[in-house]
């Protein structure tokens, strides 16, 4: 398809064909997924030429989370912050590099508009080895006049759209809006994301784990359990240290990535509102599970703060029943 001119879908033309089977549609979603398009494109364009403008390494301070910033986590930040601020659709904005969620504007014209939370550029250390990172989003929506703290704490259920974008050894664009999931990979040439893939499911019977093991000691017992069974099992382990990445892996060929409780953090790491949650729908939609531990969905957690974490199971639903298996016991 991708190799046929007359036959190209570009991430644009199959938001505004997405949009046009809904004709109450004010095309307010579609401007701004635009917006996270273009984005996408100058960070794109950023993380390949860090090395080459000195943009690597820590940015000096830490952000809400006590983690250092790098220099292109606070670029990547602004990007998005005046590319999503530019958009009327947009009433407000919350992000990782941000201890405050941003309101953009707030009047009661009756107007469409959403929360839109993003994770500038996730597994951020990875960049000074010229490894994957991502930016991650999430879009949920905004009525007027319900506070602005209501519309950013939804569970991650309510979500119209989220995706991540992936600048590996090619960039892609992994999106859904509550449709099936589809995969765009930018074509540097003509400066378009081009749909390469439509519908992705998770692929089942791929016996892999995607885990951080250095923290195996202090996870809790059924998640060692797990562990010990799969390794007789002959599993293997992926972990590239970007969530964007290990996701990516398996919605493509299958597995579960797990960010457990640890003695470090008793939540887990992850961040519900713009990691978990958008992570989730994608993989719900590609038909796997999403799991913040033995029962409970990660789409209904009721979220407390923006910034508030989550231990992660997701991946194709039986690797993810695996584990489940063996927490069960616990
Ligand atoms: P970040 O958003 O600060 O980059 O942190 C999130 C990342 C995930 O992408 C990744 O899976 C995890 O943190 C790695 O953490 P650890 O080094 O503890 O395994
Ligand atoms: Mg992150």
């Amino acid at each position: 398809m991708v190799n046929d001119p007359t036959r190209i879908i570009t991430l644009q033309s199959h938001i505004l064909a997405e949009q046009a089977q809904f004709p109450e549609s004010t095309g307010t979603l579609s401007w701004i997924l635009s917006a996270l398009s273009i984005s996408a494109k100058i960070i794109a364009d950023k993380v390949r030429r860090a090395r080459l403008e000195n943009v690597l390494g820590p940015a000096g301070a830490e952000n809400v989370q006590g983690e250092a910033q790098q220099k292109l986590d606070v670029l990547a930040n602004e990007v998005l912050l005046a590319s999503l601020g530019r958009r009327e659709g947009v009433a407000m904005v919350a992000s990782e590099e941000n201890e405050e969620p941003v309101i953009l504007r707030d009047e009661a014209d009756g107007a469409r508009r959403y929360a839109v939370l993003f994770d500038p550029l996730d597994g951020s250390s990875n960049l000074d080895v010229c490894g994957a990172v991502g930016t991650i989003f999430s879009i949920l929506p905004h009525e007027a006049g319900v506070p602005a703290r209501a519309s950013l704490l939804q569970r991650g259920a309510a979500q119209v759209a989220a995706g991540y974008v992936l600048y590996g050894s090619s960039t892609v664009f992994v999106l859904t809006l509550g449709r099936g999931v589809d995969l765009f990979v930018l074509d540097p040439s003509v400066g378009a994301f081009i749909l390469v893939e439509r519908g992705l499911r998770i692929p089942a019977g791929n016996r892999s784990y995607s885990v951080n093991e250095g923290n195996r000691l202090s996870f809790p017992e059924g998640y060692r359990r797990y562990l010990d069974w799969a390794q007789r099992e002959g599993y293997s382990s992926r972990y590239t240290g970007a969530m964007v990445a290990d996701v990516h892996r398996i919605l493509l060929k299958g597995g579960v990535f797990l960010y457990p409780p640890t003695a470090k953090a008793h939540h887990g790491k992850l961040r519900l509102m713009y990691e978990a949650n958008p992570i989730a729908f994608l993989i719900e939609q590609a038909g796997g599970r999403a799991l913040a531990g033995p029962t409970e969905r990660l789409l209904e957690i009721a979220p407390t703060g923006i910034h508030q974490r989550t231990p992660v199971i997701v991946g194709a639903a039986d690797q993810v029943d695996a584990v489940v298996a063996h927490l069960d016991e616990s």
